[in-house]
């Protein structure tokens, strides 16, 4: 039968289930990154599935969210990456060496092949090829110890691209034109395969931007074929023998079918505060900036970088209004500016150069000022995510940042009056010297894992008890981040090991009482709209609620990859319609009065006594949902099959 290149590579995988939307699958992982934000998390979780060694064929361990040290406990929580790394069968990249998604591109992506990482943004990787998605840190943790992979089969969209983008239009361009047109939850339980003769236009780093900012469509995950252009790619990586063609058959069947017109693209922008909030950049031209930055783990590829280089550089230099930050993706990126004249271009013109991390993105640094537009290539922009809470962040091509630095006001790269630049990246230059492999087994298993003060393993589930009652603890509106339940910047990230610590931030921002009250009331439930839990896989949005008490959540809908920490973490992610939503109550109690049969029992629906009126409100779990929720999450549902001798 002829297959589309979704059931292609999963098909290749798969483990048990079948190739259909909405059913359960699960597949063979062949690798998985970590990050360390995520990271320390994921390995106690690992730790406490009490394995010896990663039973993947690679896992590698990046270095680049909480790289400000401002204190001791990001460089704790640093060496406790390498030990685990070391101890426990990982590769380790070092600090400096790069951005997980940019320096996993350039050196171990691989089409045809399955990854799953502790970040959202995994889904870079469909650049070349691969099925990949980001996943919590305990989903990373059951990957690492071996487990086939669970995910409910997503519908497969084909994208056709069609004809080539304009000069002065890109990646970025394409990506937030298809947020515009589906916003921010039009991609839930989709997978997006990218096909038609505009593929071949995009070189494998644009690819790359279009697979990052896939996520922000709630997708699962972005494909591209592996062709020509990935060929090249994996050549100049010294790779070649890693690629394998990967092209969907004439006559594949998709579930559903998009075309975009590169030719008719022109620049986009995405105004405060959510990534679907695009206009043309014309119709928002002239707004005043205070702050551009490109780069980070999306547009930071030498072309992304030389681009806004050369504009400033031809313009005669930086705004004197604003500042200009550049991060590159990788130490490769990095060495490849410094031997051409992008980065002298850069310092000419005044720009500020930072080492190659998250950085800006997730408010590691560089917050801007109160209230002043921020124009960055990078690919969120939730409410305070940037580190100041009254932040205006738009975000852009690196075309349009680079005007907009130039200019000292948001500017349509196409009013310049210049040539485009025609930007040829050198040959890269690829220096491992800073992944550092793990010792084999027998040295391994001497290596002292180092666990700084702040390290502390993360709390486990109560039981599910047949009724449960609680209070209404807040009520929230459509497309709460998970920003909200664990904010960025430098100093909660700086808590991302330590769940009691990271809790007392919980929902700061939507209600700075919350914490006190749930820890009065004893916990209680979450209310809220569509798209919960939209943005990062930082599981610490599930482990701060669980910390505080929270037992479940009620929402029009969820965000796939927090709704399964959620489940590992034993929380109900419960489904409800406009009716209950509108009566919840700030402090009413709710009670699902049998609530663990109806799960036993395969319910898809769970009574709720809300006040004094009784609704039907709804799940979508499958049958291994039910047991790890009954079980009171996945950890204690893995030991209790371990601990019966019972396959998992
Ligand atoms: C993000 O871009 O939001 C992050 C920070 O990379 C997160 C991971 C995290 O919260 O540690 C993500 O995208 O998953």
């Amino acid at each position: 039968m002829a297959q589309n290149i979704v059931e292609k590579v999963l098909g290749e995988h798969l483990i048990s289930g079948t190739l259909a939307p909405a059913e359960p699958i699960s597949y063979r992982m062949d690798q998985v990154l970590l990050q360390d934000a995520t990271g320390t998390m994921a390995w106690m979780e690992f730790e406490q599935l009490g394995r010896d060694r990663v039973e993947v064929p690679l896992v590698v361990q990046y270095v680049d969210h909480n790289m400000i040290q401002l204190d001791h406990k990001n460089p704790d929580d640093h060496f406790f990456l390498q030990t685990c790394a070391a101890r426990y069968g990982a590769v380790f990249s070092r600090p400096g060496n790069g951005i997980s998604h940019y320096v996993h591109l350039e050196r171990f992506d691989v089409p045809w092949a399955t990854l799953v990482g502790s970040d959202s943004h995994t889904t870079t990787a469909g650049a070349v090829g691969m099925f990949a998605l980001g996943i919590g840190g305990m989903d990373a943790a059951v990957a690492m110890a071996g487990h086939p992979f669970e995910l409910t089969y997503p519908s497969v969209v084909r994208v056709v691209l069609e004809n080539e983008l304009s000069p002065w239009v890109s990646a970025k361009d394409v990506i937030l034109e298809m947020l515009r047109r589906l916003t921010v939850k039009g991609g839930i339980n989709k997978a997006f395969a990218f096909d038609g003769d505009g593929v071949e236009t995009l070189s494998v780093t644009e690819r790359a931007t279009i697979c990052n900012m896939i996520l922000e469509l709630g997708a699962t995950a972005g494909i591209f074929p592996a062709d020509g252009r990935t060929r090249e790619w994996l050549e100049e990586q010294q790779r070649a023998d890693d690629f394998r063609e990967l092209l969907p058959d004439a006559g594949a069947t998709y579930q559903e079918e998009m075309v975009i017109d590169l030719a008719s693209l022109e620049p986009l922008i995405a105004k405060p505060r959510n990534p679907d909030n695009v206009v043309p950049v014309r119709e928002v031209k002239g707004t005043k900036v205070a702050q551009v930055c490109v780069g980070s783990s999306v547009n930071s590829s030498y072309e992304d970088l030389a681009i806004p280089a050369q504009i400033v550089k031809e313009g005669g230099g930086v705004s004197a209004w604003l500042d200009m930050t550049v991060s590159p993706g990788s130490r490769q990126v990095l060495n490849a500016i410094a031997s051409t004249n992008v980065l002298a271009d850069y310092i000419a013109a005044g720009a500020r150069l930072l080492e190659p991390a998250c950085g800006p993105c997730v408010g590691m640094g560089q917050a801007p000022p109160s209230g002043q537009p921020s124009v960055r290539t990078m690919n969120r922009n939730f409410q305070g995510r940037s580190g100041t809470e009254d932040d205006f962040v738009y975000l852009a091509s690196p075309a349009t940042a680079g005007a907009t630095a130039l200019r000292g006001e948001i500017t349509d790269p196409r009013d310049l009056g210049m040539d485009p630049p025609a930007i040829q990246p050198p040959k890269p230059v690829t220096d491992d010297s800073l992944l550092i492999l793990p010792p084999p087994p027998e040295d391994a298993a001497k290596v002292q894992v180092l666990r700084g003060p702040n390290i502390k393993p993360p709390p486990l589930p109560p039981d599910l008890p047949e009724s449960l009652t609680g209070r209404v603890l807040i009520v929230l509106p459509d497309n709460i981040s998970t920003g909200s339940m664990s904010p960025d910047g430098v100093i909660v990230m700086a808590e991302r090991s330590n769940i009691p610590a990271i809790a007392e931030y919980c929902f700061r921002k939507e209600d700075p009482e919350f914490v006190s009250r749930a820890k009065e009331w004893g916990g209680g439930f979450i209310v809220a709209g569509d798209n919960y839990g939209q943005g990062s896989s930082r599981e610490h949005a599930a482990l701060a609620p669980l910390q505080l008490g929270v037992r479940a959540v009620f929402t029009k809908g969820f965000h796939r990859i927090h709704r399964r920490n959620l489940i590992n973490n034993g929380i109900l992610p419960i489904l409800i319609d406009a009716d209950v939503y509108e009566q919840a109550l700030l402090g009413q109690e709710w009670q699902l009065p049998k609530v663990r049969s109806e799960i036993g029992g395969g319910s898809e629906t769970f009574t709720l006594q809300a006040g004094d009126r009784t609704f039907t409100v709804r799940n979508d779990l499958n049958d291994h949902e039910r047991e790890q929720l009954l079980a009171g999450g996945i950890l204690r549902y893995l030991r209790g099959k371990a601990a019966s001798g019972e396959p998992t």
